[in-house]
């Protein structure tokens, strides 16, 4: 085993997006590629001379391939033990789990999340901190500047390890740990919630689906649900991860779990339906004849939180990304706790969990979690659930419709406009940036615009700032109209916009969505004239 320095030369395009390096796989199998990358992490980094670092992924094409260099770079560069999945897989929080458990220095974790996998698909590279969760901005920054002017990379060379086998093998000086995937993550769980409650939940004779889309989440559904909660064989499908996930689309949403939603929407289905993404942070939530928006998700679970054991004491706050609707501010104003509204990105909840200023945060873009981990937890979310349906002793239907007559409903919804040429797509955004600072006041379809920004945000922690996080357009009568483009598509640019309506409690809660913000609907085509200048007729994803 000797230790090799290797010349290389820089790749013009490996700045990281909302979460990490996400590109094709044939982009990450040119020479070199993934060794820049993770050389340029390392030289980012101090202090790790014979620490721990973990490294898992969520199985796609690519996983091992990738897995096997970060092993050998990690132990020419110093690190003194590696702790890595059983065949090298990970889920997000599991890996954001074992990096807190065993104090570990950082940890690298392969996924390109909900995006497609195998040889044609996606493949990402993450590197997430002590606190197990991803990297500030500070440090993705100064890696990305560190691959434009990276010239060499250091690397063992050795026979590959041997993934499949728990137990402890050397690279060089390093020790490598091969670990069970699921032990740790099974645990905390167990440690979070009512496990007791959920079991007798399941013998009562409540049914449940649990799709995991051929990815990560399979061994870990298998283990909690069927093995630990006593849910019977079968309630977990597609459960075994594979590297193209089936040849499917791992997302976990109305489109690519359509045949959950119809079998949750007749009455004679099961009670509960969930699915999780490629990586296992993402959660799709649906109850017999009841989709929950992942925006209602994050309210009703921050509103609900006290029922499960590790939040019996009530939650110290809550955060939202900004496009995510405002349902759960209206819990946070009842309780009197903080509220604070972020930009994208999982890594701005990082600071506020630490503080100990927030206890729940989520997402629209389907992501909820707790200060247990600092990722968003697909399955967490899921027997957060459970619990809550097994204490409350209603059902998901009822527990929705009671919170919006409580607080009011706030219609929400996402309309994508996937792999739209990237000047196209700037120019729209610049062009509504211009617009901005003369729509207060005016009358838009019949609203008034009573603000209108780009967003910027101050970590209230640190005092770091992120600018251009979103246009937000924001109307008399609450209403809000929010573009903005996505940071982990691969091919061209996407463009989302987020539309919002708050309906008060005594109002009418059983429109249909698309209905309910037709209005909010025609004033984003009337701003930004997407579909127009794209051709479009209609959005490529609904959400
Ligand atoms: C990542 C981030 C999330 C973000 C989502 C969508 O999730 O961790 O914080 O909301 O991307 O980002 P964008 O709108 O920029 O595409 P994941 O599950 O893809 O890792």
């Amino acid at each position: 085993m000797t230790k090799k320095t290797i010349e290389t030369k820089p790749y013009p395009d490996q700045k990281p997006g909302t979460s990490g390096l996400r590109k094709r796989v044939k982009v990450y199998q040119q020479p070199n590629y993934v060794e820049n990358y993770i050389q340029s992490i390392f030289d980012c980094l101090e202090g790790f001379e014979g620490k721990t670092l973990v490294i898992g992924g969520d199985g796609r094409f690519y996983n091992e391939t990738a897995i096997q260099k970060a092993i050998k770079i990690a132990a020419a560069n110093g690190f003194g033990k590696v702790l890595v999945g059983q065949n090298g897989l990970l889920s997000t929080p599991a890996a954001s789990n074992i990096i807190r458990r065993y104090e570990a220095f950082g940890g690298l974790v392969l996924s390109a999340s909900h995006n497609p996998g195998g040889p044609e698909g996606d493949f990402g590279i993450k590197y997430n901190v002590a606190n197990g969760g991803p990297a500030p901005e500070r440090i993705t920054d100064a890696v990305f500047q560190r691959t434009q002017v990276i010239e060499q990379y250091q690397i063992i060379e050795a026979p590959d390890l041997d993934l499949g086998a728990i137990g402890t093998q050397t690279v060089g000086e390093m020790s490598v740990e091969v670990i069970d995937p699921v032990a740790d993550y099974a645990e905390l769980m167990a440690e979070l919630f009512d496990f007791d409650a959920i079991c007798d939940l399941f013998s009562s004779g409540f049914t449940m689906t649990f799709d995991a889309l051929h990815a990560v989440t399979g061994p870990y559904a298998h283990e909690i649900l069927e093995n630990r909660l006593g849910a019977p064989a079968g309630t977990v499908v597609n459960g075994t991860p594979s590297p193209d996930f089936g040849n499917g689309h791992p997302d976990p949403n109305l489109v690519y779990c359509k045949d959950m939603y119809d079998a949750l929407m007749q009455p004679d289905g099961p009670d509960f339906g969930a699915a999780s993404d490629g990586d296992g942070d993402r959660n799709l939530i649906i109850g017999r004849g009841r989709f929950v928006t992942p925006s209602d998700s994050l309210a009703l679970l921050a509103a609900n939180a006290h029922l499960a054991p590790a939040y019996s004491k009530g939650i110290a706050g809550i955060a939202r990304s900004m496009p995510t609707s405002a349902a759960a501010d209206r819990v946070a104003e009842k309780r009197g706790i903080e509220m604070h509204e972020t930009p994208t990105g999982w890594k701005f909840f990082g600071n506020l969990l630490d503080a100990g200023r927030v206890t729940i945060c989520g997402e629209e873009s389907a992501g909820t979690g707790s200060d247990h981990v600092r990722e968003k937890d697909g399955l967490w979310a899921v027997l957060l659930w459970l619990n809550i349906v097994a204490v409350r002793k209603q059902s998901v239907d009822e527990i929705v419709t009671e919170h919006w007559a409580a607080y009011g409903r706030n219609y929400y919804t996402r309309h994508d406009y996937e792999e739209v040429e990237s000047d196209v797509a700037n120019a729209i955004m610049d062009d509504l940036r211009g617009k901005l600072d003369g729509l207060p006041g005016t009358q838009i379809n019949g609203a008034e615009v009573s603000s209108a920004d780009d967003f910027s945000y101050t970590d209230p922690v640190d005092g770091s700032t992120a600018h251009k996080q979103g246009i937000r357009i924001v109307f008399k009568d609450g209403s809000r109209v929010v573009i903005r483009m996505s940071g982990t598509g691969t091919v061209g640019a996407t463009l989302r916009v987020y539309l919002e309506r708050y309906e008060p409690p005594a109002g009418q809660h059983d429109l249909e969505t698309q209905t309910a913000l037709a209005q909010q609907i025609e004033i984003a085509e009337s701003l930004s004239q997407i579909r127009a200048r794209t051709g479009r007729t209609s959005p490529s994803v609904i959400t």
